[in-house]
């Protein structure tokens, strides 16, 4: 048993593992994750405990005349109600604001910070640092940035719809021809993060991954 937890620890450990957050857009992401998984766990267990419940009791014969026949009415509208439409109502209405609160904490929303341009194309990334003036500065197969601070991410595409993915990270984001998306990052620790491409774009797809160095301090 404790093996076995071992080895799905292990499993959740990688260079490409979302479940080993390396920064705060990537932790919300994570945090995310696990309050949806336990929270569909809890409502999975609660559905299977009610389909038993109702297969224990079997089918109900009405008798011609059941004094608590409206007692149980009553009491089966209840259930209805609460479990029927407030639960589910409940935790979709949760679930959406959560959505929404997570998605709005991986938008820039300071344009001083510091910025690269992420070019993508078929079938490999470069990226270069923009300047306080807006000059894109030389360009570099590997993405380079302070550890401990938020940078953007600016980025395009020469041909087809490619996506920026560093899972350690921050979530996904499109690069798409003729458009420049911007994405938030940060790295807390100096090190190696890998990359890749989150959308199919030909047969070189599965090579197009990259490498974020987050730089400063003590590796
Ligand atoms: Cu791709």
């Amino acid at each position: 048993m404790i093996g076995s937890l071992g080895l799905l620890a292990g499993g959740c450990q990688g260079p490409l593992s979302t479940l080993d957050p390396g920064g705060p857009q990537a932790q919300s992401v994570f945090v995310f994750f696990v309050a949806m998984t336990l929270v569909a766990t809890l409502a999975m267990v609660l559905v299977i405990a009610l389909f038993a419940m109702g297969l224990r009791r079997g089918k109900r014969t009405e008798p011609a005349s059941d004094p608590d026949g409206e007692a149980r009415t009553r009491t089966e509208r209840r259930w209805t109600l609460w479990l029927g439409i407030a639960f589910p109502m409940s935790v979709l209405t949760t679930l959406l604001v959560a959505t929404l609160w997570v998605g709005e904490g991986q938008f820039v929303r300071d344009d001083t910070l510091p910025t690269w341009r992420a070019t993508a194309s078929q079938w490999g990334w470069r990226f270069a640092p923009i300047g306080a003036d807006g000059v894109v500065g030389a360009a570099s197969d590997r993405l380079v940035i302070p550890a401990g601070e938020p940078v953007i991410v600016e980025m395009t595409s020469t041909d087809v719809i490619h996506s920026f993915w560093v899972p350690r990270l921050a979530g996904k984001m499109d690069a798409v021809p003729g458009k420049l998306n911007r994405h938030l990052i940060q790295a807390d620790q100096p090190g190696t993060y890998l990359g890749v491409c989150a959308e199919y774009c030909g047969v070189g797809h599965d090579q197009m991954r990259f490498v974020v160095v987050a730089t400063g301090g003590t590796p």
